[in-house]
């Protein structure tokens, strides 16, 4: 390694995969796997300013190999730690920096962390992400993280670098979380926020350190990626599995003009911190792909691609016209309300096969109360049929368990489930988010089911208490619905597009190795 004060060399780091087991030992849902966008872009952004960067993905490049940890109820997978430490000690960096999207992987993020310090003591760990960016100061008690930053660290994180090699004071590197003595401070502490949770803040875009000029952004180094480990494994991406046999995911742009009360991303992108690309530029972008990696599909991970209705026909107006071999996906979010006949024929004649409807609620009281998009579900029958007679695939996610619901508004959803003429839906028990008010609101009230922790936030099993249903009632509602239509559902969509599954349990297990089939369902 190289003299204290001289930063050069930063090792990328995605943690391992965990998945939660019910006390019978059934996974609560699939592993998934899919490429490391953020790591990607922190990559190319150092790069760009002459630092030198190795990526390690432990959960891509350790896949197949799984540990399961009976004592926390989880299966981790990934490289073993033996293995991470080597290829640490072999890129020899100057700094680590490890992306921890997932509260639920928080806890094998420490574990992977406390051991590299032993290892290597003089070597400064940087966590981001989803995960440190809702809990910075619960994450920072962990002695062995020395920095946190709060958000998208595209640019923050090369300041970080500057500042550690003396080219900038470290409290000038914005969304810094850093220990001064028994301290932990933020450079942030002095910028008002425009909303004051538990331990977090939402700021404006403008103040919170992340990119405003998207376009101004080099494109994401995949070159340092292992791309082939995305693409043979035998879940990709997760539920929303890939069907082009070479794939790559990008943004067309960031953040969401709405801020719905258990979403991270007024979080993580600033308050109501929409931005956009250039269509131009992100018709540059797919051409790259195609050309320097082969892709056959694109996933857009946008977070609201819709929610500007004529920046998005105009897009997929280009696409249609630019791509005419490629396929297309948007499998995050969703705005259903801005999904209108034009805009589902544009989406049709440009090969994008297959849209995520966000619909979160059948209960119009919870849209309008609680999410901020406001869905307007009078629409949603009509809105599927004409994605259907176009050809386009639809998953709907619903959401089932906010604090105070009861059976009768959660029957609500379960019947719209049931009753949409959708490929597949994801009823998603909910589940509180470090860093959102939907957190706050539960711990305040006491609604977290005793023993909840980081690691049984998930969206199969219950973490808050209900007023007129057990947790087991809730996920049995949950597992039941689901079944019933899996088999149905599955096999309409195009076995030309999807890997076909024998059958539901063969869906379910697929791609774990250490677990025996599940024996106990909950009926
Ligand atoms: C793609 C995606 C997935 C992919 C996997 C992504 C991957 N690479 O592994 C799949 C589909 C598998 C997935 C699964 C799940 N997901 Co998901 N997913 C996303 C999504 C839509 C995009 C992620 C992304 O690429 N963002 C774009 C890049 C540019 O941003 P980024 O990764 O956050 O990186 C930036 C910053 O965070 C920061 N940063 C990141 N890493 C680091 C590291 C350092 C050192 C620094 C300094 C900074 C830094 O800088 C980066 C550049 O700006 C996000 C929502 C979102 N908009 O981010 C949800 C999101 C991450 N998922 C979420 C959840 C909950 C899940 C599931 C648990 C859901 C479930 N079904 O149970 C599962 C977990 C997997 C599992 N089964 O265990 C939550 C996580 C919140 C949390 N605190 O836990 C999110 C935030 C969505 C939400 N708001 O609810 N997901
Ligand atoms: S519309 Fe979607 S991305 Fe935007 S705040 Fe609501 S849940 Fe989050």
């Amino acid at each position: 390694m190289s003299q204290p004060g001289q930063y050069r060399k930063v090792l990328l780091i995605n943690p391992p995969g965990v998945v939660y087991l019910f006390p019978d030992g059934r996974p609560a849902h699939r592993k998934h796997c899919a490429p490391t966008m953020g790591l990607a872009y922190l990559a190319a952004n150092l790069l760009q300013h002459g630092y030198e960067v190795e990526v390690l993905d432990i959960l891509a490049e350790g896949y197949s190999n799984e540990e399961v940890h009976k004592e926390q109820n989880v299966l981790v997978y990934g490289l073993p730690l033996q293995k991470v430490i080597e290829r640490v000690r072999r890129a020899a960096p100057d700094l680590i920096g490890m992306s921890v999207l997932f509260s639920s992987g928080a806890m094998e993020a420490h574990r992977i962390c406390k051991a590299l310090k032993d290892e290597f003591p003089g070597l400064p760990i940087v966590l981001g992400g989803q995960h440190p960016t809702g809990a910075p100061y619960e994450v920072m008690k962990d002695g062995s993280i020395d920095y946190v930053m709060l958000g998208e660290s595209d640019l923050t994180f090369v300041s970080l670098l500057d500042a550690l090699n003396g080219k900038l004071p470290l409290a000038s590197v914005i969304g810094l979380v850093y220990r001064e003595g028994d301290e932990v401070r933020n450079t942030l502490a002095g910028v008002k926020p425009v909303y004051e949770g538990a331990g977090y803040n939402y700021y404006l875009a403008r103040d919170s350190g992340i990119p405003m000029k998207l376009d101004e952004l080099p494109r994401p180094a995949w070159h340092l990626f292992p791309m082939a480990s995305y693409w043979n494994v035998d879940v990709r991406i997760s539920g929303g599995d890939a069907a082009g046999e070479r794939y790559a995911v990008m943004m067309s742009t960031r953040g969401c003009p709405h801020v719905c009360y258990y979403c991270t991303s007024p979080l993580q992108s600033g308050y109501k911190g929409y931005r956009r690309r250039s269509n131009d530029a992100v018709v540059a972008e797919i051409h790259w792909l195609i050309q320097e990696f082969g892709v056959e599909e694109v996933m857009f991970f946008d977070d609201n691609f819709f929610v500007s209705v004529p920046r998005a026909k105009e897009l997929v107006r280009l696409i249609a016209k630019e791509f005419p071999r490629t396929m297309f996906s948007v499998p995050g979010g969703t705005e259903v309300n801005a999904l209108d006949d034009e805009m589902i024929d544009l989406l049709a004649a440009a090969n994008f096969y297959k849209l995520t409807l966000n619909i979160e609620s059948g209960n119009q009281e919870i849209q309008n109360a609680l999410i901020d998009k406001k869905v307007k579900l009078h629409r949603i029958p009509q809105l599927v049929q004409r994605l259907r007679d176009r050809g386009i695939e639809t998953k709907a996610m619903l959401m089932i368990g906010f604090p105070g619901e009861k059976r009768a508004s959660i029957e609500r959803t379960v019947q719209l489930a049931k009753s949409l003429d959708v490929d597949d839906f994801f009823l998603s028990i909910v589940a509180p988010l470090p860093g959102t008010p939907l957190w706050d609101e539960t711990k305040e009230k006491g609604l977290f089911i005793e023993g909840s922790s980081l690691n049984t936030v998930r969206y199969s099993n219950s973490t808050i208490t209900l007023p007129d249903l057990t947790p087991e009632e809730l996920e049995g509602i949950r597992y039941q619905t689901w079944k019933e239509s899996f088999e149905e559902r599955r096999r309409r969509i195009s076995a030309r597009r999807h890997k076909k599954f024998e059958d539901r349990r063969e869906y379910e297990t697929i791609g774990f190795k250490s677990l025996s089939p599940p024996k106990v369902e909950v009926e």
